[in-house]
């Protein structure tokens, strides 16, 4: 195969709703949309970094710089055997896996258009269909919160998690537990306390959570080894863990009992199914999360979500949850509490170009 083109776009997507968490508010998305073509072929890809540095360092623009001024023309024109070779004149960059998971994922969906078959069992998967949660915002009142609850459990979700905060933490989350009895409940602090607030993540113990997702600092791996050692409720990372090797950093420090992998944001396809298989082999469960991608994004990683040691929902929800119209047909829905896995060529889905161009507000061409 070989690169012969590349077209990188931006559009923003206006949020159904603006979604909240400890960070910050994201109203609408700028979402960076990859194409790579060559020998007849296409593949799509979505760059997930946010608009701001509140999530890990990568922003939609270092990420635009980085695939614009290096990634992009650096690949163009070089032929790869492997969409895990794509990336090898390029080798040189250091961090931003973001960026580069963009590129790469395109290349993993050429690759399976080549071989004639779905980007899932191109990644080993295994599942036609993956069961989804939900992720909920900060919501402004417990009443708020309560009544997005209950519209996604009628929805069919069937783990909801809510984002916390200090001061929006503890009650808000034992109220909850009140009014919606057993139902499958986390919640995810993106990185909002440190070990001093140890008496009160100590306190979450008595709500019954699957899991308490990222609570310390991104950097900050033996800090939750630490915390793990201290309470009951599962540690499970997201923005702590971005390459192969923060994984089994954090699997050797046991500071995390669950792993939320995303697989643009460790660098792409293979290195999550690297974390995949030592997660398995560790008997570390995994689960795919979300970054509010289009049907773009959600294509590869519902594709990822197919393997077998993707035991827990992924932050999967459908299209409509996001999006009062999603960029691919057939949108993706939930139907009892899953989501089919696209078995079509690639990532099965098929982008609305029209649509793509009227929304660009920028592009840039290589090859
Ligand atoms: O921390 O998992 C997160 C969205 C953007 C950035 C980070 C996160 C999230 C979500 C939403 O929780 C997941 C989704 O539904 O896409
Ligand atoms: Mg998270």
């Amino acid at each position: 195969m070989k690169v012969e083109r590349a077209v990188l776009r931006e559009l923003p997507l206006e949020l159904r709703e603006p979604f909240a968490a400890s960070h910050g508010v994201v109203r609408h998305r700028r979402v960076l949309l990859l194409t790579l073509r060559g020998e007849g072929l296409e593949g799509w890809s979505e760059c997930v970094a946010l608009a701001e540095p509140t999530y890990t360092y990568e922003t939609t623009d270092t990420a635009w710089r980085l695939l614009t001024e290096v990634l992009l023309p650096g690949v163009v024109g070089h032929p790869f055997a492997d969409p895990r070779a794509v990336l090898d004149p390029v080798d040189w960059v250091r961090g931003h896996p973001m960026a580069r998971a963009a590129v790469e994922m395109a290349a993993w969906d050429m690759a399976a258009r080549a071989d004639g078959v779905s980007l899932a069992s191109k990644l080993g998967g295994t599942r036609g269909a993956v069961p989804v949660g939900v992720s909920v915002g900060l919501e402004p009142t417990d009443q708020r919160l309560e009544d997005t609850i209950s519209r996604h459990l009628a929805d069919g979700y069937r783990r909801v998690k809510i984002k916390i905060s200090p001061g929006r933490d503890v009650e808000m989350l034992a109220r909850v537990r009140e009014k919606f009895g057993s139902v499958s409940l986390s919640a995810d602090a993106n990185s909002a306390y440190t070990l001093a607030d140890l008496p009160r993540l100590r306190e979450l113990d008595r709500i019954g959570l699957e899991m308490i997702e990222q609570p310390l600092a991104p950097d900050d791996l033996l800090g939750h080894a630490e915390l793990q050692r201290e309470i009951e409720t599962p540690v499970c990372l997201d923005e702590s863990v971005c390459s192969v090797t923060d994984a089994r950093l954090a699997l050797h420090l046991s500071a995390c009992l669950v792993l939320n992998l995303k697989p643009g944001r460790v660098g792409g396809h293979a290195a999550a199914r690297q974390i995949h298989d030592l997660m398995r082999a560790a008997d570390v469960p995994v689960w795919c999360g979300g970054m509010l991608e289009s049907g773009v994004g959600r294509a590869h990683n519902v594709a990822l979500a197919s393997l077998p040691g993707f035991t827990l929902p992924g932050d999967l929800s459908a299209s409509r949850r996001y999006w009062v119209r999603d960029i691919v047909d057939p949108e993706f829905e939930v139907v009892d509490g899953e989501m089919v896995v696209p078995a079509g060529p690639g990532i099965g889905v098929t982008v609305d170009a029209d649509r793509v161009a009227s929304l660009t507000v920028r592009e840039a061409v290589f090859g």
